[in-house]
């Protein structure tokens, strides 16, 4: 026994229970006092069966993530698992909160489970790169079959009590508020009615329920092909379940650590390890005190009803804020609620959401057309076009009628915004609140610090973007800000490479070959040129793409040719086009670059851009400018980030090559200093 467990006996049932904050994941410490307090109650006669239940917010979250990299320590999690199996005595899992990983094997590993009823169990570990490495994958398809088993390991999703108890995943639910009686009760009665103590491993009924199985792994395959493209754990969960059902169970946990292991020493495992806490450090700010003063938001008001303001509204109405949506003219008001209507109707026809709960978000919007109205509420988004002078009289008038305290924010992607705080007498009370396109989908909201900006401002936007189910990230006020100008590099040279002499559909290749959804030129053709046009001082291709009619895929060729079904193939017209570009400007032609060259061409100003964002302070550390990245412009999570990224391939790799292509290119190349200074004295950006 140790300081996190706990053992007490009511009658012939020994209790342990479990008290490691936050979340119980089984460190050395759980490990070590869960093995000795099983020991005990195992060495007790007078104990007939045993309960684990835990203390806090939730049930066991899995194996510690901060462990995996180091040294590992007895007892191993595997030690633990085995002492529970071969106890002797009926082990009951006593379950709240969520059974995760490592915590939802526990569970598989006890002979019975009980929950509540908001409980939630699930195999999340695909999400890390791994799969479940403590008997999971060999136990959970002994129990809901193989086919459910692999949707489980491959989606991560996790599954409520009620549809847990319908799997025989858990034996009995008792009431909220009851855990602990309910499973000594429980407990009880398996001894009253000398339950036999079966063992899952000993089961094999769902394993041969069905005969031919080859089709199920087919279909896992093809699934996660599309779904997870370039992610090594699918695979390797889906060999694990293939061992399942094929070995003796002993032969098959030797075949899962095999392939757990695999995925543990993976640079993509540690990268989305590292992921994980990424995200959870963006809301984290030094200097901010921890128990300031927040803001109260009881009610919002967005300015803009278009495509941005429409999605942003949705956010708090989702969330059950009111908010009071404003516009300029009554045609512009309707059509944004009822676009805001279709989309809550089209998730409630996906079952997403009931009809009841459309209502009751359309009932929370206050529609106007007068700035007044906006007198009551305690944060106003302004989301209009990107105009400086747009914005400025916006905020100027807001801050005539907005309430003393309310907080004035701007959805700006690039615009100043210490001079758009300039426009009010309250430039503490303003902020930046940079949501991503489809806000209401987009995961990633860019909280954008003034000069001015209050701690209180900041603080009680970061409490908001968790209330409305954001990741925050915070940027300092520069062009772009974060993901935006940091991913600005890789369009600028992908362009330029087309010019000289690489043809889109290679570079498309490429970028998509790394992980990225898509190439840059399919992406402009889908979002359609004319939409992200800007005007340059010299000749663009874009712009004479555009005037031969080319706007993308909605007029059937952009960069590429389109057939019928949106099918692209190289245009020969395009590569004339680029060539008669280059050779008005006189760039020189090279031959087409390799996937290498070209993913070093396009990705290493990336990470320079990167270096620089932190050297200016613009980010507070290199894991925001991944996560900023990742959910704002779908950078592959199995590389981690661009920071991330960088440190795996080699800073002193990068420098040479950016300094190889500043001799060719010119200075844009030039390392960053921090860049530089990091290569030279073996640091990372990460690490
Ligand atoms: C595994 O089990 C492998 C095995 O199959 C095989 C082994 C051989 N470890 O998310 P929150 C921290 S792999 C360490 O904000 P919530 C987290 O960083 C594991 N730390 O809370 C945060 O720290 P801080 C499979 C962890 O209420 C704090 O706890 N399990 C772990 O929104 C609060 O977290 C998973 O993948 C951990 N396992 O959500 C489950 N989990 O406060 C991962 C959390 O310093 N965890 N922390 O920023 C979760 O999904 C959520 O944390 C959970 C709670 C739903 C539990």
């Amino acid at each position: 026994m140790n300081a996190v467990a706990t053992s007490e006996k009511q009658g012939e049932v020994g209790i342990i229970t479990i008290d490691s904050p936050p979340v119980n994941a089984f460190g050395i410490a759980v490990r070590e006092g869960l093995h000795g307090a099983i020991n005990a109650f195992k060495a007790d006669d007078t104990v007939k069966a045993i309960v684990v239940i835990c203390a806090g917010r939730t049930f066991f979250a899995g194996a510690d993530i901060s462990e995996f990299g180091k040294p590992p320590q007895e007892p191993l999690l595997g030690t633990v698992f085995a002492g529970i199996e071969d106890a002797g005595k009926p082990v009951i899992a006593a379950i709240h909160g969520t059974a995760l990983g490592g915590g939802c094997e526990f569970a598989l590993v006890c002979n019975f489970r009980v929950s509540v009823p908001s409980a939630k169990l699930g195999l999340p570990e695909v999400k890390l790169g791994l799969l479940p490495g403590a008997g999971g994958t060999q136990r959970l398809p002994r129990i809901v079959g193989p086919e459910l088993a692999l949707d489980l390991m491959l989606s991560g999703r996790q599954v409520g009590a009620n549809e847990a108890l319908k799997l025989g995943l858990v034996d009995e639910l008792v009431p909220e508020g009851a855990l602990l009686e309910g499973a000594v009760a429980f407990a009880n009665r398996v001894i009253a009615e000398g339950r036999p103590v079966t063992k899952v491993r000993d089961r094999r009924d769902q394993l041969d329920a069905v005969a031919d199985k080859a089709p199920i792994f087919a279909a896992a395959r093809a699934k996660a092909a599309k779904a997870s493209r370039g992610y090594m754990a699918p695979e390797n969960i889906i060999k694990a379940v293939e061992a399942a059902v094929t070995l003796p169970f002993d032969e098959g946990m030797v075949r899962e650590r095999e392939l757990f292991v695999e995925l543990r020493d993976s640079t993509q495992s540690a990268a989305q390890r590292y992921y994980f806490f990424a995200e959870r450090q963006g809301g984290k700010v030094p200097g901010l005190p921890a128990d300031i003063a927040l803001r109260n938001i009881a009610k919002v008001g967005v300015i803009g009803a278009g495509t941005m303001g429409g999605g942003i509204t949705m956010n708090f109405l989702s969330a059950g804020i009111p908010v009071t949506l404003m516009e300029m003219t009554q045609e512009a008001l309707d059509r944004g609620i009822g676009t805001i209507r279709r989309n809550y109707e089209n998730s409630a026809k996906r079952g997403r959401i009931t009809t009841d709960e459309v209502e009751r978000c359309m009932a929370l919007i206050t529609p106007s057309l007068d700035m007044a109205d906006l007198s009551d509420v305690d944060l106003v988004i302004e989301a209009v076009f990107e105009r400086m002078d747009v914005k400025k009289d916006i905020f100027s008038r807001l801050d005539a009628v907005a309430k003393p305290g309310a907080i004035l924010a701007s959805n700006t992607s690039f615009l100043d915004l210490n001079e758009i705080a300039g426009a009010t007498a309250r430039p503490e009370s303003v902020i930046g609140l940079h949501f991503f396109s489809p806000a209401n989908v987009m995961r990633l909201l860019e909280i954008v610090r003034g000069e001015k900006t209050a701690d209180d401002v900041l603080a009680t936007s970061l409490k908001l973007a968790g209330k409305i189910g954001k990741v925050p990230v915070v940027s300092g006020v520069c062009d772009g800000f974060i993901a935006n100008r940091i991913m600005t590099p890789r369009r600028e040279q992908c362009e330029a490479v087309i010019l000289e002499g690489t043809p889109p559909e290679l570079v498309d290749k490429a970028i998509y070959g790394f992980g990225f959804g898509m190439g840059p030129f399919a992406t402009m053709d889908l979002v359609g040129l004319d939409v992200i046009n800007r005007s340059e001082p010299y000749r663009t291709v874009k712009q004479d793409l555009l005037d031969a009619g080319r706007r993308g895929q909605k007029s059937g060729a952009g960069y590429y040719d389109y057939d019928e079904n949106r099918k692209a193939t190289p245009s020969p017209l395009v590569a004339n086009i680029i060539a008669d570009v280059a050779a008005e400007r006189g760039i020189p032609q090279s031959p087409p670059l390799s996937q290498d060259d070209l993913i070093a061409r396009t990705l290493y100003p990336v990470v320079n851009e990167g270096a620089r964002i932190l050297e200016e302070g613009i980010a507070i550390r290199a894991s925001d400018i991944d996560v900023a990245c990742i959910l704002g412009y779908n950078w592959p999570l199995y590389t981690g980030g661009p920071m991330f990224w960088a440190d795996s391939v080699g800073l002193p790799k990068i420098v040479a090559e950016l300094r190889r292509l500043a001799s060719i290119h010119g200075p844009q190349f030039e390392p960053a200093p921090l860049l530089v200074k990091l290569a030279e004295s073996g640091g990372s950006f990460t690490g």
